[in-house]
């Protein structure tokens, strides 16, 4: 199979021109979080900073919102309770969004909400492809560009099989997900896969398995939404970011360990990688 290459990844990153200001790089809105998982919210918004996103604004419920405006200036804060038309205006506003990282599955009617509103390249993680289960059609009503980034488990979850067998054919699984809800779909894990609708099918060739831990995946899915945000198309964008955060983690593992790296670890790695890519 074709692998992501150094050159597809860096592609994404544009010269800044000079004349930009931080509308020209795209507002991302990161529903991201709930209570007990406020760390998931700071690593894919922090993501989502570090990879170039103009503005980020961090939609949280507010049971967390100290938490994570503690550990992030940079984003603004949508903060939002029992009722989550805040975040439905938000939306409107954002040239990109990320849903379900730490989301819990509380609330499933929210994530059909967004489904059913947005009108902006979306990246569809962790408890946002949890409150689909059973329930994939909805993502029939999407008339935007979409990318899923399950792990073997929530493959596993969304095709109501088990691990075992996502894992025996993961091209497989990609493919005929991809295709048959029009969407692209990252199927992570050691030589993490993407596919696009159209067929195409590519895997990745960075990563170890020091990102073998909660938060990994989260930072994920801010990058992707990041390059999203900036206008890249949803194949090329999640090939690059898929390839960088494997990068970044192979960085981690070179000067401190496998054993011991952490995600945030790995965000920390990014500005080195794109200073020699500018
Ligand atoms: P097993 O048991 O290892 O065989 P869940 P989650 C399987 C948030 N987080 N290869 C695994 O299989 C997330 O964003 C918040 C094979 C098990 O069955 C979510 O919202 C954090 N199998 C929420 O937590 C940090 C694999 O999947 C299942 C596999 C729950 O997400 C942590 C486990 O997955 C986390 O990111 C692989 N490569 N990878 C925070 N700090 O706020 C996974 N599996 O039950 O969906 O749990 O991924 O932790
Ligand atoms: P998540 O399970 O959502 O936190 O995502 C985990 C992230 O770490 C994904 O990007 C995986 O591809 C990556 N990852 C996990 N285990 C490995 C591994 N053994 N080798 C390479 N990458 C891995
Ligand atoms: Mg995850």
């Amino acid at each position: 199979m074709e692998l992501i290459s150094y050159e597809m990844a860096a592609s994404v990153i544009k010269k800044r021109p000079i004349d930009s200001n931080k509308g020209t790089f795209g507002r991302l809105l990161c529903i991201c979080g709930s209570c007990g998982m406020a760390g998931a919210a700071v690593l894919c918004a922090g993501a989502a900073l570090r990879c170039g996103a103009g503005l980020v604004d961090a939609a949280l419920p507010a049971c967390i919102y100290p938490i994570v405006s503690a550990h992030l200036l940079e984003p603004i804060y949508t903060v939002y309770d029992e009722d989550f038309s805040p975040v439905l205006y938000s939306l409107k506003k954002a040239t990109a969004c990320v849903m379900g990282c730490g989301f819990s599955t509380a609330h499933p009617g929210w994530v059909r909400q967004v489904l059913q509103q947005i009108r902006v390249p979306l990246v569809l993680d962790a408890d946002g492809l949890n409150c689909i289960v059973k329930n994939c059609d909805v993502l029939d009503q999407l008339t935007v560009p979409a990318v899923l980034t399950p792990h073997p488990g929530e493959m596993a979850r969304l095709l109501g099989c088990s691990v075992n067998e996502v894992q025996a054919d993961r091209q497989g699984a990609a493919s005929a997900f991809a295709r048959k809800y029009d969407v692209v779909l990252v199927l992570k894990g050691a030589g993490t896969v993407v596919a696009s609708p159209d067929g195409r099918i590519i895997q990745n060739p960075t990563g170890n398995p020091g990102m073998a831990r909660g938060g990994s995946g989260d930072l994920l899915a801010g990058m992707i939404g990041a390059f999203l945000a900036q206008g890249a198309e949803s194949f090329t964008a999640a090939c690059a970011a898929v390839y960088l955060h494997g990068l970044a983690g192979d960085r981690c593992a070179a000067h401190l360990s496998q054993q011991a790296m952490l995600p945030h670890d790995m965000l920390a790695e990014l500005p080195q990688i794109f200073l020699k890519i500018e």
